[in-house]
This record gives structure tokens, sequence and C-alpha cells, in this order.
């Protein structure tokens, strides 16, 4: 067992060192670290190096995040390293350990378990790096906190549940605590829960196991098998719904169930938009938006500037009736009719050109 950990161990100083080789190389290959004219220091002269540690980076959420963080880094002349993400915790600690030795002006933590965080974070911020974190409580003053607001997000869509399906309801629940995002929209669930007794929660389910959809799609089918009065499935994040929309078009129930879900990518919309598909509604932000306003954040306290400790992208409703009506294809379409899908004001400033 010692030499297996120890195997172990040492396979994971190996990666490390490639990690910092490859994103030293890469980092060298697509240096966008110019110098932004009328910038406050040290932008004006340009070199400046940004992390963005993922936690997550499977799925359409996290790619369309790092490529919005990747299109603001870039107008913001900043060399943006991005560590993957395989939500495993001793790995996020040490790539921000590695990020710290790259010496990098500030720390974007995507995601990830506070409590393997919190001490490499305050070495970052000891030796005078910044750190900003989405969708991760480090409860520590000196980090601004960005989410999308989870519980309007939550909130919006159990209104259009209850508009959908009346407030007396067989419900499935696709749920893992320990996710910030997934717990702060499972307490307004529960709040949800004791304002409409007639909601009755039948099963709860759930995986982060990759491929996340595929997964939850396995145990949804075995779901509905068992609970064949389920009328409501609340998922909130889009990789569940996949899942529950998969299972449930498989058991050719998508003319009984509602899914209700979190995010939307391209995919999502098609998803939503096909013919007789159970999943009608999600509440989103522009994933890609969100990537940008992490680095907007992070420039500005590189800047010495304030972005304040709580950082919002408001969610939008959008609806299967919406996307048809309008014949929105693409989430670029989509920011045609909801403007909040196209930017952002979050963490702005005159000296930062948007890219969103
Ligand atoms: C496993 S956490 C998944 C959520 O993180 C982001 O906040 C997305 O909205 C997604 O739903």
């Amino acid at each position: 067992m010692k030499s297996l950990l120890r195997q172990r161990a040492s396979v994971r100083r190996v990666v490390g060192a490639l990690t910092v080789l490859s994103a030293t190389v890469l980092g060298g290959l697509h240096a966008h670290a110019d110098s932004l004219k009328g910038a406050p220091a040290p932008f004006d002269k340009g070199g400046v190096k940004i992390a963005l540690i993922n936690y997550l980076s499977e799925g359409d959420f996290f790619q369309a995040y790092e490529a919005g963080a990747q299109k603001q880094a870039k107008a913001l002349g900043v060399d943006l390293r991005i560590y993957e993400g395989r939500q495993d915790a001793a790995e996020e600690r040490e790539q921000i350990q590695q990020a710290i030795s790259l010496g990098v002006s500030a720390i974007i933590v995507n995601h990830g378990l506070p409590e393997s965080l919190k001490d490499v974070v305050q070495r970052a911020l000891d030796k005078g790096i910044k750190v900003v974190a989405f969708d991760v409580d480090l409860a520590n003053p000196k980090v601004p906190q960005i989410e999308q607001s989870d519980h309007d997000l939550a909130a919006l869509l159990l209104d259009q549940a209850v508009k959908d399906n009346g407030d007396a309801f067989s419900a499935g629940y696709v749920y893992v605590a320990g996710f910030a995002p997934l717990d702060r929209r499972d307490a307004v669930w529960r709040e949800f829960k004791s304002a409409h007794p007639k909601v009755e929660e039948k099963a709860r389910w759930g995986t982060v196991d990759n491929p996340i959809a595929q997964s939850v799609a396995n145990q949804a089918a075995a779901v509905y098998r068992a609970h064949p009065d389920i009328r409501v499935v609340f998922a909130p994040y889009d990789e569940f719904a996949r899942g529950a929309n998969l299972a449930a078009d498989e058991a050719k129930l998508s003319s009984k169930v509602r899914i209700y879900s979190a995010d939307i990518s391209t995919a999502d919309i098609e998803a939503i938009r096909a013919p007789n598909s159970a999943w009608v509604a999600t509440a989103a932000t522009n994933p890609a938006v969100v990537g940008a306003v992490s680095v907007r954040t992070a420039a500005l306290l590189v800047a010495g500037q304030d972005p304040g400790h709580s950082i919002i992208v408001k969610p939008t409703l959008i609806t299967r009736n919406d996307l048809v009506k309008n014949n929105i294809k693409t989430v670029a379409e989509l920011g045609a009719k909801f403007p909040a899908f196209r930017s952002s004001d979050a963490a702005t400033a005159p000296w930062i050109p948007v890219a969103e």
C-alpha cells in the first residue's frame, strides 16, 4: 500500500513538473503579454501573467468559460496560463503552488474544495499574488467571489415549474453535494419544498463521474422505472439535465416528464428544441461572459483597483418556447434576444477593453 502511495506521489510530481513545463511552453507559444496603451501599471508595460486553475474542465460550460477567459485575457494583453481540472483536489493544490512558482500576478480559482485550497491560497496572498474565486467559497476577505446568483437561478426555474405544472407534483431531483453552486441551488430547492407541501421529492440521484451526462442517464433510467409517477425533474446543471433527458427519451417518457435545468450551450439548445423534448426550460448565464468577468476581476486587483468582494453575473430564464418562437439555434443567436448573453458590466473599468 505504502509503495502504491509513493508511486502515486512520484507520478504526481512528474505530472506536476510536466504541467509547469507545458504551461510555460504553451505560454511561450501563445504569449499575449502585450502592453496596453493608457492602462495602469503593470498593464501599460505588458508581461502580466495570470493563472486560471480549474477543478472541472470537461463539458460545455467549462469549455465556454475557458474560451471567454482566454478572449478577455488576449484583449488585455495578459498571458493566461490555464491548468486543466481533473476533479482532483490534491492536483489543484499543486497547480496553485506551480502558479506561485511561475511568478504569476494573479490566480483565478475555478471551482474546487475549499478545505483543500484555503492554506495554499493564503500562501499565494502572502506572496502578494492576487486571487479571485469562481464558484468556490474560500471565505477570505481578500478573495473576491464570482457567482451566477445561484439563488435567482434556482428560483427562476422553480417558478417556471409551478407555472407549467401547478404546485402539486411528484419530482425527481438531480444533485451532488459539495459544489458551491449546486449547494446554493439546493438551499432554494429545500425552501421551495417547504413552501409547496404538495410537491413530493420521489427520488434523488446524481454523479459527477465522467462522462457526467451518460452516468446520470444510467441512474435516471433506473429511477424512472422505479417511480413512473415522476412528472418534474429539477436538474440544475446542464450535464445533469442532458442525462435526465436522454433517459426520458429512451424510456419514451418525453411527453410525461418536464425537465428544468441550469446552464446553456449550443448543444443544449438543440436538445431543448428537439420535437417533444422533455427538457423545457433552463436558467443560465453565458459561461464565456463569466470567464471574461473572472479575468477582468483579476486584472482590476493586479492594477490595484477594487472590483468589490461579491461579483454577480445574473442568470436569465430561457424556455423551450422562447427558443422555438424566436428561432434561436445557438448561444450567439441567444444574445440577440437576451442582451445579458452578450455581455456583463461586472468588473469593468474605462481602461479594460471588454471582450466577450
Ligand atoms: C458541478 S458544478 C456545475 C455548475 O458549475 C457552474 O456554476 C455551472 O453553472 C454548473 O451548473
